[in-house]
């Protein structure tokens, strides 16, 4: 069973939203590609989806601003814009991405208490979304990943997916992602390919 996971495809990681990738709307046109694919047997979508007053938020911390570390529950924290507030128009999947296409929405972020950059489970392991289990359930042979933002959330479910999907063959879809800062791309490139992860382009997907 061949899946896609797309990463976080959301008006608050595109330009205009609170959080913007720089070119993270490129993306859609060429997941829409993918999702409209003989290619896969099935397709996810994870959803940033943070309540109000969220703990990666700056605001939440008096005296700190957006994109500086802080602490969050004992533990480094980049210090975020607000963005995909649940239920407002920044946390919608991007309008121009096929969504009747996508089998399955998997949220995370929830717990004001930590941070959740993977679709797997929050950034201190110790929550887990429930999506491993499901995709093994499905029994699961390949799973590719790609979408928003290559160094934050691409990067930490792709990695999640290599330990947690034993066997499973992962892979990381280049040019339908983007990353918020170019040396963090480039480094999360090489520590996916250096943990197992295969770098490909959507062109060789759709081969
Ligand atoms: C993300 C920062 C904060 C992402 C989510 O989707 O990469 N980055 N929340
Ligand atoms: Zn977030």
């Amino acid at each position: 069973m061949k899946a896609l996971l797309l990463i976080d495809i959301q008006n608050g990681f595109c330009p205009g939203g609170n959080l913007p990738v720089p070119d993270g709307n490129r993306v859609v046109p060429v997941a829409n590609r993918l999702i409209d694919s003989d290619k896969y047997d099935m397709v996810l979508a994870s959803q940033d989806w943070h309540p109000a007053g969220h703990g990666s938020f700056a605001s939440a911390h008096p005296g700190k601003k957006p994109f500086e570390m802080g602490i969050l529950s004992g533990k480094r924290q980049m210090m975020w814009p607000d963005h995909c507030v649940q239920n407002t128009e920044d946390a919608m999947l991007h309008p121009e991405l096929n969504a009747d296409g996508i089998d399955f929405i998997q949220q995370k972020g929830q717990n004001p208490a930590v941070d959740s950059y993977s679709a797997f489970r929050d950034n201190d392991h110790t929550a887990f979304t429930g999506l491993a289990t499901h995709l093994l359930a499905e029994g699961v042979t390949q799973l590719d990943l790609c979408g928003l933002a290559t160094d934050y959330c691409v990067k930490f479910s792709a990695l999640d997916a290599v330990e947690m999907l034993p066997g499973v063959k992962v892979r990381f879809i280049e040019d339908a992602s983007r990353g918020i800062d170019p040396a963090g791309v480039e480094a999360a490139i090489d520590e996916m390919r250096t943990r197992g992860v295969a770098i490909i382009d959507s062109k060789e997907a759709l081969a």
